[in-house]
């Protein structure tokens, strides 16, 4: 038995999600692995060194902080925990504090480190034993159960370690990026008591998923008449 978090409600699906300004965004390269490492340190880029990592499978819940959750989701991928003592720390000469995370569809968060290297926390690049889909985060994403689904970053271009804490999200909306979004803690925005936005938040639930589909089913429409002119 899982027992959710407060003000979570079990769903039946794991729908493809976010805020609706990223329904129409997609990722540019889903079938190589590939980011670029930097921040207070020197860029680099982190490809096939992942393969020298410890493959894990992790079965774990995932709480979007609109209240829906889909439990027992069936992960596999790479400890983050082990990806940077193996291969950031060794490029790393100042004690690092803070990561800021970006997508290649624009999207971006960030969390403290001490939150990434929790032993649950994923570099996840399959689900259900299948590499990621454009739904769900190909090729590579951040999987971290204990934090909101937003923290969860999909599609990873670029990871950027930092000393210090790190202005990320600027203007009206980023009230709704709280700075750790603990799900235990109910942390669902930085402003104000976090059950307030339980009511604020599931009332868009099912019109995010249908743009969200509606985008999808699209895209892959014109995907594949690109692939027939080809
Ligand atoms: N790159 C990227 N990552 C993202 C988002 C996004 O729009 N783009 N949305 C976030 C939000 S709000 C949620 S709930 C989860 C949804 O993950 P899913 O689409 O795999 O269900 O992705 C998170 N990570
Ligand atoms: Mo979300």
């Amino acid at each position: 038995m899982n027992i959710l978090p407060p003000g979570q409600k079990a769903s039946d699906i794991f729908p493809r999600f976010g805020l609706p300004q990223y329904a129409n965004r997609f990722p540019t390269e889903v079938d190589k692995i590939r980011f670029s490492i930097g921040g207070d340190l020197e860029d680099f880029e982190i490809s096939e060194e992942l393969n020298s990592l410890t493959r894990v499978n992790q079965v774990s819940d995932f709480h979007c902080v609109t209240t829906w959750s889909k439990l027992n989701l069936n992960w596999s991928g790479y400890f983050f925990n082990e990806f940077y003592t193996k291969l950031i720390l060794p490029n790393v000469s100042q004690e690092i504090s803070f990561v800021v995370l970006k997508a290649q569809d624009g999207y971006k968060t960030s969390l403290p480190l001490i939150d990434l290297m929790q032993q649950n926390v994923l570099l996840a690049d399959q689900l259900d034993k299948q590499p990621l889909t454009l739904e769900h985060g190909a090729p590579i994403r951040i999987v971290t159960p204990d934090h909101y689904g937003y923290k969860n970053l999909k599609h990873i271009k670029r990871i950027e370690f930092y000393t210090e804490q790190q202005i990320v999200k600027q203007g009206f909306l980023s009230f709704m990026d709280h700075p750790r979004a603990r799900v235990g803690h109910e942390e669902r925005a930085s402003k104000g008591p976090g059950i307030i936005y339980r009511w604020l938040y599931k009332f868009r639930i099912k019109s995010t998923i249908r743009d969200f589909e509606q985008a999808t089913t699209e895209y892959r429409a014109k995907l594949k008449t690109n692939d027939e002119k080809l």
